[in-house]
């Protein structure tokens, strides 16, 4: 091919993936990474499309790095998809050769594409102003010279576009961080209310002094959501509707939900797809109202029931299960969290965490049994969680001892006792166990000292329910009911 044509090609393959990148930016700068992001259609459609042992694959292997290669993917396809238009609209304008004709052509063009992406009309307006800049710039950036001679400097073009594109973006990223923080300050400003503030304070008081352990009430919450880019309803947009098998229907808006009386509750959660030693086990205190209070009236007729979704989550289980659930909007005394199901979510005690269904949209009671959303993908996520001591804190006193702990957590069945060998499992010694929280759903925390062999030996730790029922041996994977086994370590004295 000839070089010129090969170049020029490039050239405006560059400049239309810069103009591409800018558009993302410039939706971004506008409605952050909210649903209306205008990659969110794109990075969300990834994961719902991928074949089912992809995704288990992601999230059993990959972990959190799989949700981030998913999103990277998606906003890739999106600069390419919004380049192709800008490519597009700047070959389709070219010939009309009046100066304002590219910008114009470009902004249309990609502010349609992005309001279709988005559905939203802000969002599409900051991706048409991105690519229409990047476009603007470049044309600018044609010399005299270059139009004299017919020609253009084909590279310089590219790096300036690729420049621009940069710079717009980060100025798009800075802009949404310092609106971020404000937004993060005035919800710090709001005093936490007296009765959790006590329970958080109970669960301080009742944590172990380890150091590095995570206490009772985590510092940080887990965090598992099919979608890249997370629902963000409005309050005042948000209802909750109960139907199917009912005698009446029902729908209650956040305001309805507000005026009814409210709980604290301390529970824990845990996945169904973590490793056994994995951190995507966790505890808060909770605010909300009982989910019974919402169904007294709906009259409830069928024996299943289907929990709906703002993000098109849905999880499917026995009705029973709902008597001790919860609606919660609050977590560790402020309102609940975006990222945690914003402005509510179930809380279904002691199953997994998959039931627990965030940004909750409607209750449907079913005759019949019904795949929820990880079941068709092959997990058996929706029933009482497996037993579990977990050994996450490995620590050198000053007196030579080991220092071993972490948390347990057997649902709604309890923790009675935890035991640890320090010989891979000849003999068993019982671990200190943490004051009970209040409540039928928390964690506890166990530790154990001693005084350790010369060299590495293997510790293994293992859980009793409240049952009497001791915590299976057998090792098995996350996929598809859950880990279980005794998590054991090997620890080196001589290295911590
Ligand atoms: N709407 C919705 N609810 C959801 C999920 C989701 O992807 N969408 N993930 C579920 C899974 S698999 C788990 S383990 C818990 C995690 O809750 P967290 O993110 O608040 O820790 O939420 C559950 N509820
Ligand atoms: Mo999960």
């Amino acid at each position: 091919m000839d070089r010129q044509v090969l170049h020029s090609g490039l050239t405006r393959a560059a400049v239309a993936l810069a103009g591409g990148v800018a558009a993302m930016a410039g939706s971004y700068a506008v409605v952050g990474g909210s649903p209306a992001f205008v990659a969110a259609a794109i990075a969300n459609t990834t994961v719902t499309l991928a074949p089912g042992f992809l995704v288990t694959f992601a999230i059993t292997v990959l972990g959190d790095l799989g949700s981030k290669l998913a999103y990277w993917a998606g906003l890739a396809t999106t600069a390419v998809a919004l380049g192709l238009v800008v490519a597009t609209a700047r070959i389709a304008i070219r010939r009309l050769n009046r100066p304002l004709a590219a910008p114009l052509g470009v902004a249309v063009g990609v502010g349609l594409a992005a309001a279709a992406l988005s559905g939203s009309a802000v969002s599409a307006v900051g991706a048409a102003v991105g690519a229409a800049l990047v476009s603007t710039v470049v044309d600018l950036g044609r010399t005299d010279a270059d139009a004299a001679s017919g020609t253009t400097d084909g590279s310089r073009r590219a790096v300036l576009s690729g420049a621009v594109a940069v710079a717009f973006g980060l100025l798009a990223l800075g802009g949404r961080q310092v609106l971020a923080t404000d937004r993060e300050d005035d919800e710090e400003q709001v005093p936490i209310p007296d009765d959790v503030a006590a329970m958080l304070e109970d669960a301080r008081a009742k944590s172990f002094d380890v150091e590095f352990l995570e206490p009772l009430v985590s510092d940080q919450f887990y965090t598992v959501d099919i979608a890249n880019v997370d629902p963000d309803p409005a309050r005042e947009d948000w209802s909750v509707r109960i139907h199917g098998a009912v005698g009446e229907e029902t729908t209650y808006t956040f305001e309805d939900i507000d005026a009814m009386d409210h709980e604290h509750r301390f529970e824990t959660l845990r996945c169904v797809g973590e490793s056994l030693n994995g951190r995507k086990m966790d505890t808060a205190v909770w605010t909300g109202v009982p989910l019974m209070n919402l169904l007294e009236s709906a009259d409830l007729q069928g024996e299943y029931v289907m929990l709906r979704a703002a993000d098109g989550f849905y999880e499917e289980f026995p009705v029973d299960a709902l008597e001790t659930g919860f609606v919660a909007v609050g977590m560790n005394g402020r309102s609940l969290p975006r990222e945690h199901g914003a402005p509510a979510r179930a809380l279904i005690p002691g199953h997994w965490g998959e039931i627990n269904v965030k940004w909750l949209t409607e209750i449907e009671i079913l005759d019949e049994p019904a795949t929820g959303y990880w079941e068709k993908r092959g997990w058996h996520g929706t029933g009482p969680v497996n037993t579990v001591a977990k050994l996450w804190t490995e620590n050198r006193l000053d007196d030579g001892r080991v220092e071993v702990a972490g948390p347990a957590y057997a649902g709604t069945r309890g923790i009675e006792r935890v035991e640890v060998s320090v010989d891979g499992g000849s003999t068993w010694n019982d671990a200190q166990l943490s004051d009970p929280l209040p409540g039928d759903d928390v964690w506890r925390q166990w530790v154990y000292r001693y005084d350790p062999p010369d060299g590495a030996h293997e510790v293994v730790v293992r859980a009793t329910d409240g049952l009497g029922t001791l915590q299976p041996e057998d090792e098995q994977r996350a996929y598809p009911s859950g880990p279980s086994g005794w998590v054991s370590k090997t620890v080196e004295p001589g290295s911590l």
